[in-house]
């Protein structure tokens, strides 16, 4: 008998690529038909069969509040009753930009645009166009969204020109991007030795969440920053994920290091589509309309994504909140430990605040090439164990767990026992 999420994965791909609108939303890795979800409400997912789920995906990363908080929803419905969308300017805009403006330690300025993607793309077009250069740093494991120029995997050997990630991008393009090890300085030193002066940005995740969480060295970042200012290059962190996920000043606080520009997406937005860039005010002045780097969209700064992402982050400004989630993922990433560690399994958990990763191998995982050697097989084992208990997980070794205010003690208590029974079973 085939579950109503079965049956509308199979509708779903006579008309939608893959089933999804995103492909990691089709569990290829864990070899699974995903749950269709029906509804949600603070921690707490259904599917189309009515199955309860505990959520740790959080819409990989925009709940951070759980799912439906009144506020929110509140906000929501009372901008609706005036319309969706204008294409004009509205106080909402003002609102949003200030509250950015005075949260992210580096921006003056902040441009709304619909996607993580939007975001990156847009803020390596303002690096090259006010650098007159055209070569990208990046780094493997990290993700930045799809655009062309960020498509790109690592090349041959340390420093090497990128090739393409996907088929599509651009040979010449990625040759443009350079993708190095995360966590290797030397690497990234040498580099700008060879090309320091076509170097345009280097955009980095400061706590990767797509090779799974990796943590940033000490003094990785601070190098970084070192490096593209005596290079004169820009330095972009892409806090779409670690935005307002590890301080309200996001990772740039957190570590107290300033990029040149900032890319924001997920929790800003409140759960509806929604990104932004910002940075210095000279650096910023450079966007159309008043500079010549051009940068739109029709839908950036839609009244209602803007209504649910104030409500968002008026809340993470009130007190408590951070030390609340710390104390909460504390509780969940030491307990998964501990539960592991009393199976016999070897686990590694990288953490920062409130998004962590755990890995099936048993020396640290520092960068891409280290999550590899993850065992897929014990991942594929203790996802689908999670799932059959009520524990609904990232379908990918390579991404982040995410706590929200919603994780109550007594659900994280629950969740450890579930996760217990899970290594138990000898995965
Ligand atoms: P979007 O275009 O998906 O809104 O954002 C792209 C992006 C940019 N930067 C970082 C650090 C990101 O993590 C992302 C998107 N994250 C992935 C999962 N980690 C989104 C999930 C998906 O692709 O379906």
């Amino acid at each position: 008998m085939k579950t109503k999420s079965q049956e509308l994965f199979k509708k779903a791909k006579r008309y939608i690529p893959g089933g999804v609108n995103s492909p990691v939303r089709a569990g290829k890795a864990v070899g699974i038909d995903p749950p269709f979800i029906a509804r949600a409400q603070g921690c707490t997912l259904w599917d189309a069969d009515g199955n309860p789920y505990i959520d740790y995906v959080s819409s990989w990363g925009p709940m951070i509040l759980g799912h439906a908080h009144p506020d929110v929803i509140n906000a929501l419905t009372n901008a609706i009753q005036r319309g969706t969308s204008y294409g004009a300017p509205t106080e909402l805009e003002v609102e949003m930009a200030e509250l950015i403006v005075t949260m992210v330690p580096s921006i003056d300025r902040v441009r709304m645009v619909n996607s993580g993607t939007e975001a990156t793309m847009s803020a390596i077009r303002l690096a090259r166009g006010i650098t007159g250069r055209n070569k990208i740093i990046k780094f493997d494991g990290c993700y930045h969204g799809h655009g062309d120029s960020l498509l790109v995997e690592a090349g041959s050997g340390v420093a090497t020109f990128g090739i393409p990630g996907s088929p599509g991008v651009p040979e010449d393009l990625a040759r443009q991007t350079i993708s190095l090890p995360f966590n290797n300085l030397a690497a990234v030193e040498e580099t700008f030795q060879r090309f320091g002066d076509d170097i345009a940005a280097l955009i980095v995740e400061p706590v990767p969440g797509n090779m799974g969480v990796v943590v940033p060295q000490p003094n990785f970042l601070r190098g970084l920053r070192d490096l593209t200012r005596s290079y004169r290059s820009i330095l972009i962190f892409d806090e779409v994920i670690t935005g307002f996920r590890l301080s309200r000043g996001g990772a740039q606080e957190y570590f107290n290091i300033t990029p040149d520009l900032t890319c924001l997406g997920k929790i800003i937005g409140g759960g509806l589509p929604v990104g932004a860039f910002g940075g210095k005010r000279d650096l910023m002045a450079r966007l159309a309309p008043d500079g010549d780097v051009y940068q739109a969209g029709t839908l950036s700064g839609n009244p209602l994504a803007m209504a649910a992402g104030l409500a968002t982050l008026r809340i993470l400004n009130q007190p408590d909140v951070y030390s609340t989630l710390e104390q909460r993922s504390n509780m969940f990433f030491s307990g998964l430990k501990s539960a592991a560690q009393e199976a016999g399994i070897p686990v590694m958990i990288n953490r920062v605040e409130s998004m962590g990763s755990l890995f099936f191998c048993d020396s640290p995982v520092t960068d891409f090439a280290g999550a590899k050697k993850s065992d897929a097989g014990m991942f594929k084992r203790y996802y689908t164990s999670m799932l059959e208990q009520g524990v609904y997980l990232a379908p990918s070794p390579f991404e982040a767990t995410f706590l929200s205010l919603a994780h109550t003690e007594e659900v994280i208590g629950k969740t450890l026992d579930f996760a217990a029974k899970a290594f138990r079973s000898h995965l």
